[in-house]
């Protein structure tokens, strides 16, 4: 399932522990327990891997009138070694939060097959990396990207831009809103 689930389970799980706290009155035993529970999964996270995030996303391809691919689903781990990827689906693109493909990375696979000439768009690029795409490389018959400033392919745009970009350069560094990939 996706982190976002895992993530909303996890602050569910909170929110019940500091009821807990309120009614039982017993401060000092209930918050020693809840913080032992909480500290020892946040020590196993960052053990080994820098507390690195690297993700595979599988989207669908953009459907008529639509500017942007739906995620059908989006794992994440510390390290990219543990990553499951999706068998029949070819990568798209990869994206890096750091320039020369360094750092956090997502790989994104495209459930319905290899780019053509309407390819695959992400509607909100802050979705994809918290730190900012500053790198990335193309693939699946990929050959060409479009960023815009906002979401949804809207605002300024980029023009195209063709092949692996080991840095984003032109001001969209840490900077895109949305970007469409297709064959060129
Ligand atoms: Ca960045």
């Amino acid at each position: 399932m996706s982190s976002f689930e895992v993530s909303t389970v996890g602050r569910g799980s909170v929110v019940k522990f500091n009821r807990l706290v309120k009614l039982g009155g017993v401060f000092g035993a209930v918050s020693l327990v809840l913080g032992t529970a909480l500290a020892a999964p946040a020590a196993a996270a960052d053990a080994g891997s820098g507390g690195a995030r690297h993700c595979v996303e599988v989207v669908q391809k953009k459907l008529p009138g639509e500017t942007a691919s739906r995620v059908l689903s989006r794992t994440c781990a510390d390290s990219a070694a543990k990553l499951v990827r999706p068998l029949d689906d070819p990568l798209i693109i990869t994206f890096w939060e750091d320039a020369g493909y360094e750092g956090d990375h997502v790989e994104a696979y495209g459930d319905s097959g290899p780019c053509d000439a309407a390819g695959y768009g992400f509607n909100d690029m802050s979705d994809i990396l918290d730190g900012g795409t500053s790198s990335y490389k193309l693939a699946g018959g990929c050959t060409v990207a479009e960023y815009f400033s906002d979401t949804y392919l809207e605002g300024s745009f980029s023009g195209l831009i063709y092949g692996d970009q080991s840095i984003v350069t032109g001001g969209w560094n840490d900077n895109i809103g949305s970007m469409s990939i297709h064959a060129g």
